[in-house]
């Protein structure tokens, strides 16, 4: 069945006069998107051959079904685009991740605003270490069925980042893209562009704290083993989006292990 075809009358006039006008279709799927129609906006990119200029998930059902797992979707948001997918990886593989990383940790950095240099931060009080695409075969597994449940390609993603946060470790109210108004951007998006979204998944479960907090939005997603959260830092038409303000609160229980796999606009080599 055509989502397009379901669209209220009024919508479809106006994406033909749009349509007729020129307006990109990029621009007109991210209105659809914006409003929650995801499956007319995906259309209207398939229709027209043009091929996503974003990640997406497939909002038909409320699973679905990758060659190696069934994961299940338990909240979206249209604007900006957020879903909390669970049952992502498995507690061997969140285990698999965390010994690969724990051998490496040191204390996290943030990018210098100025020169675009890593530096340490009050801001981020935790313990990371990042990989190299591919690096291990726990690595290719995640990046593949990341691959494939955002229909993006695995050369358009950032080597995956493992955190660890102990009591009252957090990460303050940060955005992950890169503002192009800032001195810095030009050279952080010299390779690979922007980052158009951000996919983080929870290693372990957390007695007390560590939730992911978009302080504009007002909602929170606190962590559980193997679950995952997705959000796009800008719209289909490549806006940046400023809602994606995001930070991890203090963790006052136990330990949080994250690990974060930012997306590229375009090959990141
Ligand atoms: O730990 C979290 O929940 C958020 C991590 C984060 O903001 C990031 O990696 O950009």
């Amino acid at each position: 069945m055509s989502a397009l075809k379901n669209l209220d009358p009024d919508w479809q006039d106006w994406l033909k006069v749009n349509i007729v006008n020129g307006v990109p279709t990029n621009k007109l799927a991210a209105s659809l998107f914006a409003r929650g129609w995801s499956d007319a906006a995906f259309e209207l990119m398939s229709k027209s051959n043009k091929t996503a200029t974003m990640p997406f998930l497939d909002l038909t059902k409320n699973h679905i079904d990758l060659s190696d797992r069934r994961v299940s979707l338990l909240f979206t948001c249209y604007k900006p685009f957020v879903a909390v997918i669970d049952n992502f990886l498995s507690p061997e593989e969140c285990q698999a991740l965390i010994n690969e990383a724990d051998a490496k940790l040191r204390d996290s950095r943030v990018v210098n605003p100025d020169d675009g240099t890593f530096v340490i931060h009050p801001a981020r009080t935790s313990r990371s270490t990042g990989f190299q695409r591919g690096e291990a075969n726990i690595i290719k597994t995640i990046e593949s069925r990341i691959a494939e449940l955002l229909h993006w390609p695995v050369d358009h993603g950032e080597g995956l980042q493992v955190l660890r946060y102990e009591d009252g470790g957090e990460y303050r109210p940060h955005y992950d893209y890169f503002d192009p108004a800032k001195k810095s951007s030009s050279v952080v998006m010299a390779k690979g562009g922007q980052r158009v979204g951000t996919f983080l998944m929870y290693l372990s479960d957390v007695d007390a704290g560590g939730a992911t907090r978009f302080p504009n939005m007002n909602f929170e997603v606190r962590p559980k083993m193997g679950s995952a959260l997705y959000f796009a830092n800008t719209d289909l038409s490549g806006e940046i989006d400023g809602q994606t303000l995001h930070s991890s609160v203090p963790v006052t229980q136990g330990v949080k292990y994250l690990s974060t796999k930012w997306l590229r606009e375009k090959p990141y080599v």
